[in-house]
């Protein structure tokens, strides 16, 4: 018998639905959910590959005081006692909640209703914060509330889709394969990508704008003025849903074409093209991710564009529409419960008194917080100067991905209590916890996510609570039970705190409101348990049904129109001759964040191994880094080591790096050290993307690759880099010196039993020199050291930790640090489902394969999810043309 449970992938903001399977002998798999609505069956490769991270590895599963076991009881005690204790001593605003737009729903919704409605302060704020409030504030500048007007199917019916800041085939993969298949199937269809670097996003563009960094805010005004003088703009739309035009047109109508050029970097053609093709095309969405978020003018460039739209009547029509792509899965449920330091609950304003007073009459509550609480980075600042006394850490690793990490870890070691529920025990904030609590993770909690087209789907649980691993509220809920707020938080189970939330949109919500789910307000918890994913707005008594916003205006200011802004184009950055470089960061397509998850799939881990930086060739000659060398990147705040990427798809003058390692995983790869603690003065977003550095050559005495089959342990080279492999780790090194025995150095990082003696090859003229170690016919680990980068075949040399090496040539090839002849290095993995490399690739090409389904047929690459189309559409064209030459 085979158990099927429908849930939601845990990852982005697409909300794909996933049907997870557990087989008679234990065994998990998970595919597409072919009836969910955002993703009809797909899966990206991070989706796909859920099963291979929820083994219990590494898993924190009871609660922790001091790093010593404890009880629930005596854990629950002491947060709830010093919270007390130290809001009776210094009041609400000395405790602080950090929380994140990976809790499900319900938790965030105790844990806002908590600190605002019982604690009396607002000082909860969340992840969310580097990564949708520029989005949120954009919003309700311009519609009065934070609405997202479309749905995906938009961007399916659209005849011009323009992505901004967003690397959408990476991060949002099955939006990008609907858009590509949609594409596909309608080829006059534009596509225009705007990102200062050339993404593998860019490779479906029909232009691809390579914008100056914060270019955004001046192109759209350059669009907006325009559009004025043509036959696109909607005067009836403007006249009768709107305010501010004339202001924003005079702001945006001083900028000329030099201007343009100056401060987007673009050339007049391109400007022309781009204005044109929106001109011209009717159903136009514009997406927006982080490239527009987390910037020092994201609000602006939020607004920026919705003045585009607005001026049109391109709103809330099908295939038209501004359209902000959530990062996290649930960082719009966050939004609805008010998890913002800045917003109250349901889109209830803290500024607001009536509001206010609504909530705390709907909560029966003995306070409510009546002004905004601190922003995040504000918030670890206040930690820093010893405002906060007590700070509880939920579902989020700040000193991995907060601006100026190394002082918001110095901030946490130094806070007088720090309490930090996770599911991992061991990541760069936990260390830092007194109390350490262990959270129910994917597939053991139960709870909703909405979506970025506001579809709220059901997280279900289908396997067991591991240890005493316990839900991210029910730990809220039993805290505020010891606080003395006992009734308020004595939710018998999850649907009833889904219930109240759901209450609490419709309280005296009328239509002025527009997140209203009402219709849930008295879930039952079997239809909670069969909740389908469906849309909000579902008010009581209405029918469910596809929405969109504002096609006939009904905006939510007090006279129902939309507000212009009126922006200005920050000026086009100044060279700093200390930090030339312009240092911009996201991410990679197979790994999540600080990688606590993803981190643990040999099969995500293989398509990029190691932290790397982007660098364009004339830099890299400039600074003088050779591919793939090391490369310290340095600003005011602090430093980090990566690898150097030499590519043109890197502009000039800037380096990209991601944001995902961490001190589990490299020696110095954690780039937020590196990112300034700068932010949006409107929505206090951090500005991730363009931080002032500098870069130089790492200089090393010797480079180093190893293969182990224990998890290398206690590595302190200048540069070290982590990553899971079938059949063990692998690890990419660099040394600054030279211990004294390097068998002695083997055997203590990968654990190597003394009567192991080591298979060993010494050039002393290339100083090339390798180790094995094998116990019988298996390899334990094998040790590649050189005083160049590392050549060995990579993914040839893990797969050694697999096989059996009963004869000595198979040793002597470990040795060698190459496939004996006949056999193929498989190169660095393109397609991470079927584990195809891109040396196979190019010899499918080789063979003839001209396209990407030729290369499908062949090798099965790009068959199962397609997030490596795009890369396997590069590499055959970089084929082709270096076959052309
Ligand atoms: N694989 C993967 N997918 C993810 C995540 C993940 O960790 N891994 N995280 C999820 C989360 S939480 C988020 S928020 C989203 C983020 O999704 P995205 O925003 O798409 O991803 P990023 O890589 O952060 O940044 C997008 C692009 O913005 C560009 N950019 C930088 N500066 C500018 C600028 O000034 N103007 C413009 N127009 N573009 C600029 C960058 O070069 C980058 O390619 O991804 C979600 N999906
Ligand atoms: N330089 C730079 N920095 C960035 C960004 C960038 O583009 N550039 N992007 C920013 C953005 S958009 C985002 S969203 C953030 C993301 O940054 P984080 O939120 O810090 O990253 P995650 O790795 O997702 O952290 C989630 C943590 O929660 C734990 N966890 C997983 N499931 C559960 C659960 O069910 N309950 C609990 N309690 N814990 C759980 C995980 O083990 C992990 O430690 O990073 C931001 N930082
Ligand atoms: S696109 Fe990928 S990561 Fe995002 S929800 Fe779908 S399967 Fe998960
Ligand atoms: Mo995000």
């Amino acid at each position: 018998m085979m158990a099927e449970t429908k849930t939601t992938c845990p990852y982005c903001g697409v909300g794909c639905g996933v049907i997870a399977r557990i087989d008679d002998n234990g065994t998990v798999s998970v595919k597409g959910d072919p009836d969910h609505p955002a993703n009809f069956g797909r899966l990206c490769s991070k989706g796909s590959a859920l099963s291979e991270t929820i083994d219990l590895d590494g898993r924190i599963l009871h609660p922790h005081i001091g790093g010593e076991r404890a009880s629930w009881d005596q854990a629950l005690h002491l947060v709830a006692s010093r919270f007390s204790q130290a809001i009776a001593e210094h009041g609400p605003d000395s405790v602080a909640f950090y929380v994140s737009g990976q809790l499900l729903t319900e938790d965030y919704y105790v844990a806002n209703k908590l600190m605002k409605g019982f604690i009396g302060s607002a000082n909860i704020d969340t992840n969310s914060r580097l990564c949708m409030s520029s989005s949120v504030a954009g919003h309700k500048r311009a519609f009065g509330n934070d609405t997202v007007p479309g749905i995906y199917e938009d961007i399916e019916l659209a005849d011009l889709v323009i992505l901004t800041g967003s690397n959408l085939a990476w991060c949002h993969p099955v939006i990008y394969q609907r858009l590509a298949t949609a594409k596909a199937a309608r080829p006059s269809m534009k596509v225009v990508v705007i990102d200062p670097r050339r993404t593998m996003t860019a490779d479906i563009a029909d232009l691809h704008l390579a914008i100056r960094p914060d270019g955004d805010v001046a192109l759209f005004m350059g669009l907006l003025a325009h559009l004025a003088g043509t036959a696109a703009i909607d005067q009836n739309y403007i006249g009768t849903h709107t305010a501010g035009f004339a202001e924003a047109f005079a702001s945006a109508s001083a900028l000329g074409i030099t201007d343009l050029m100056e401060l987007t970097g673009l050339p007049s053609m391109q400007l022309r093209q781009f204005f044109r093709l929106f001109e011209e095309t009717g159903k136009v969405v514009t997406c927006y991710s982080q490239g527009v978020n987390q910037s020092a003018s994201g609000t602006d460039k939020v607004n920026a564009i919705i003045n585009c739209h607005l001026a049109t009547g391109r709103i809330g029509r099908p295939g038209m529409g501004p359209f902000s792509l959530t990062g996290q899965p649930n960082a719009m449920g966050g939004r609805e419960v008010g998890g913002l330091a800045n917003m109250l609950a349901a889109h209830m304003a803290i500024e607001s008194p009536q509001d206010c007073d609504r909530v705390q009459r709907f909560w029966q509550s003995p306070d409510i917080a009546r002004k905004p609480g601190l922003k995040a980075v504000d918030m670890f600042r206040a930690v820093a100067d010893g405002q906060i006394k007590a700070l509880w850490i939920m579902a989020t690793n700040p000193v991995a991905s907060m601006p100026d990490a190394d002082a918001v870890a110095a901030a946490i070691a130094a806070c007088p209590f720090v309490v930090v529920s996770d599911v991992l025990r061991k990541t760069d904030t936990t260390q830092y916890a007194h109390v350490l609590l262990p959270s129910l993770g994917w597939g053991e909690k139960d709870g909703t996510v909405t979506n970025s087209e506001r579809r709220i789907s059901r997280q279900r649980a289908f396997l067991s609570q591991p240890g005493e691993a316990k839900a991210d509220w029910w730990q809220m809920a039993e805290v505020a039970r010891r606080m003395g707020f006992t009734g308020a938080f004595s939710f018998p189970a999850t649907a009833d705190v889904f219930a109240e939330h759901a209450a609490l949109s419709a309280f005296d919500n009328g239509g002025s409101r527009d997140f209203d789910i009402g219709a849930y307000g008295q879930i039952s918890a079997a239809d909670y348990n069969g909740l389908e994913p469906f849309q909000w707005p579902q008010p009581e008594g209405a029918q469910t049904r596809t929405t969109r916003f504002f096609a006939d205006g009904g905006f939510y200011h007090a006279d129902r129109k939309a507000r212009f802004i009126a922006v200005s184009a920050p000026a086009s950055d100044r060279t700093n001759v200390d930090f030339p470089l312009t240092l911009n960061t996201g991410r990679i397509r197979d790994q999540w964040h600080t990688m606590t998850r993803t981190g643990k799939s040999a099969r995500l881990s293989a398509h990029i191994a190691e932290p790397f930086a982007e660098i364009h060739p004339r830099d890299a000659m400039d600074i003088g880094v050779a591919s793939a060398a090391l490369v310290e990147i340095e600003s005011v705040y602090g430093n980090a080591v990566v690898r150097a990427l030499v590519t043109d798809r890197q502009a000039r003058g800037s380096l990209f790096v991601p944001m995902h390692w961490n001190g589990q995983f490299a020696a110095k790869g954690r780039i937020d050290a590196v990112v300034a603690p700068l932010t949006d003065a409107i929505s206090g977003q951090p500005a991730s993307k363009n931080v002032a550095v500098r870069a130089r050559p790492l200089t090393v005495k010797s480079y180093g690759f190893a293969v182990s089959f224990t998890k290398p342990e206690n590595l302190d080279t200048v540069y070290w880099a982590l990553a899971k492999a079938a059949g063990g780790w692998r690890l990419e090194l660099a040394f600054d010196a030279t211990p004294e025995n390097w068998t002695d150095w083997c055997r203590l990082h990968f654990g190597i039993p003394n009567h192991i003696e080591p298979l060993g090859y010494a050039d002393a003229q290339s100083g090339d020199l390798r180790l094995a170690f094998f116990d019988g016919g298996r390899l334990l680990a094998a040790f590649f050291l050189a005083p160049q980068p590392v050549a060995v075949a990579r993914n040839w040399a893990i797969e050694q930790l697999t096989i059996q090496h009963t004869e000595l040539a198979k040793r002597f090839a470990v040795i060698a640090g190459r496939p004996g002849a006949g056999r193929m290095d498989p190169g660095a993995t393109v397609c991470s489902c079927f584990g195809v490399g891109v040396n196979q690739i190019v010899a499918a090409v080789r063979g003839g394969c001209r396209s990407v389904e030729a290369v499908g047929k062949e090798l099965n690459a790009g068959t199962n999810c397609g997030s490596c189309r795009a890369e396997i559409r590069g590499i055959i064209d970089g084929c082709l043309a270096a076959a052309a030459e």
